[in-house]
């Protein structure tokens, strides 16, 4: 359609996301922007400002492409062994560090939030882990940080018994809230 360079709409999965995850723990918790602070678009404001429109129309365009793109692609900037969860308005990604999770230990998990349709990205995710069997939840609050738009870091899981346990995140998007779980077994 244009020739104005890779898709600006896969912001959360580009290339720049990798370095972000292993950037500082301490990234910028602030909400989502609608732009990459990293990628393209950043570039472009310095050419002036009618590149600048020409490419946020690109962006919105690839965007709404992404969207589509969104259930085979999400999570790309995603290291290690990736799990998937889907909504109809979201497709979110997922790998834990360590892969696979001890019990009693700490993890990480590295997420992708990506919309599908005209779903937008969320104001805020919360994550949190519970065993349905069992009834009860974990003993520890995790903390969410966004790495990038899209792009979000869980930390402080603890899961304190083996079995299965289902890991939840609550996306946040205007007045509602929506729930994805996937199902995880620890040995
Ligand atoms: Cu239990």
């Amino acid at each position: 359609m244009s020739s104005a360079g890779p898709p600006q709409g896969a912001c959360p999965l580009g290339g720049t996301a990798r370095s972000a995850v292993r950037g500082e723990p301490t990234s910028s918790a602030g909400p989502p922007q609608g732009a990459c602070p990293l990628g393209g678009t950043a570039r472009s404001a310095v050419r002036g400002d009618h590149t600048a429109v020409i490419r946020t129309t690109a962006l919105v365009a690839a965007w709404l492409a992404a969207g589509i793109a969104a259930a085979q692609a999400c999570g790309d900037a995603l290291t290690g062994a990736r799990h998937s969860v889907e909504s109809d308005h979201y497709v979110i990604a997922y790998a834990t560090t360590p892969t696979p999770v001890e019990v009693g230990k700490h993890f990480v998990v590295d997420f992708a939030v990506c919309p599908r349709g005209s779903a937008k990205l969320p104001q805020s995710v919360r994550v949190d882990a519970n065993m349905p069997e069992h009834r009860h939840g974990m003993n520890y609050r995790p903390g969410v940080t966004t790495l990038q738009p899209g792009l979000y870091r869980a930390e402080g899981l603890l899961f304190h018994m083996p079995g299965r346990w289902e890991l939840t995140f609550d996306v946040v998007a205007g007045s509602t809230t929506e729930r994805l779980a996937g199902s995880m077994r620890i040995e």
